[in-house]
């Protein structure tokens, strides 16, 4: 477990946010394929921590909480497993969470399939074609001969047919980090703003320890309140 309280960049505005009990909650899923970066990206956002080694995940919770003038607001973030997914999981994790962040390799096609597959898959299970998504292209820090997906391919697919977010980013060189979180919040309806002010505790724990609370309750589209 990983405690640690230090600013952050990510400001959330409290206007935007209609708490309960003065907390508002919002539950992130990233998915894609093994070893694209998933868990580098929430590593480097999180903790400001890139690991060159790799480690395949099973599946973990981590928790960033903000105060947001005196509002606190609990960002879940689940990542989830690349090459061993259970569908029970996935499924559950499709059902809970409020908005999706889907990440490929910029130099592994096949892990862009397999975004096209999930996103479709999201769509079919929450049955609704505007659920929040945004689509990353991971790993642009690579040299451009041995990247296979073109941004304008990709871009043109994601923005312009599937209605989606879409972001090119490097978890290695914190590129473009903050950017999916801020794209996926616009996404939900989420208003923010940029101040080094604001307190953060992070955590970090396996998702079986939070199986027993009461999933977080979806949000209307197009309306800013939480459960
Ligand atoms: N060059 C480069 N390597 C990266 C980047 N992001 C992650 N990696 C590396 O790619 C490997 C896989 O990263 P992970 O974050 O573990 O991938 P994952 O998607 O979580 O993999 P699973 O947990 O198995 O699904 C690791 O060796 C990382 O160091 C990036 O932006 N650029
Ligand atoms: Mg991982």
């Amino acid at each position: 477990m990983l405690t640690s309280t230090r600013s952050t960049s990510l400001h959330l505005s409290q206007k935007s946010i209609s708490e309960k009990g003065g907390t508002a909650r919002f539950r992130i899923v990233v998915m894609g394929a093994a070893a694209v970066g998933k868990s580098a990206i929430i590593s480097q956002f999180l903790y400001e921590r890139f690991v060159s080694e790799y480690k395949e995940t099973i599946e973990e919770l981590h928790r960033g909480e903000y105060n947001v003038k005196g509002t606190q607001l609990v960002l879940d973030i689940l990542d989830t497993a690349g090459a061993h997914s259970f569908p029970a999981m996935r499924k559950l994790a499709i059902a809970t969470s409020n908005a999706f962040i889907l990440v490929y390799s910029v130099n592994d096609d096949t892990s862009f399939d397999e975004v096209k597959a999930m996103r479709e898959q999201i769509i079919a299970e929450r049955d609704d074609e505007n659920v929040p998504i945004v689509i990353v292209a991971n790993k642009t820090d690579i040299l451009e001969e041995k990247r296979i997906i073109s941004r304008e391919t990709a871009e043109t697919l994601v923005s312009v047919e599937w209605g989606n977010g879409y972001i090119e980013a490097s978890a290695k060189e914190n590129i473009n980090i903050v950017g999916i979180f801020k794209e996926i919040l616009r996404q939900s309806k989420f208003q923010y703003s940029l101040s080094p002010a604001v307190e953060r505790r992070r955590i970090s724990m396996p998702a079986i320890l939070f199986s027993k609370k009461k999933a977080p309750t979806q949000p209307k589209r197009h309306s800013c309140s939480l459960n």
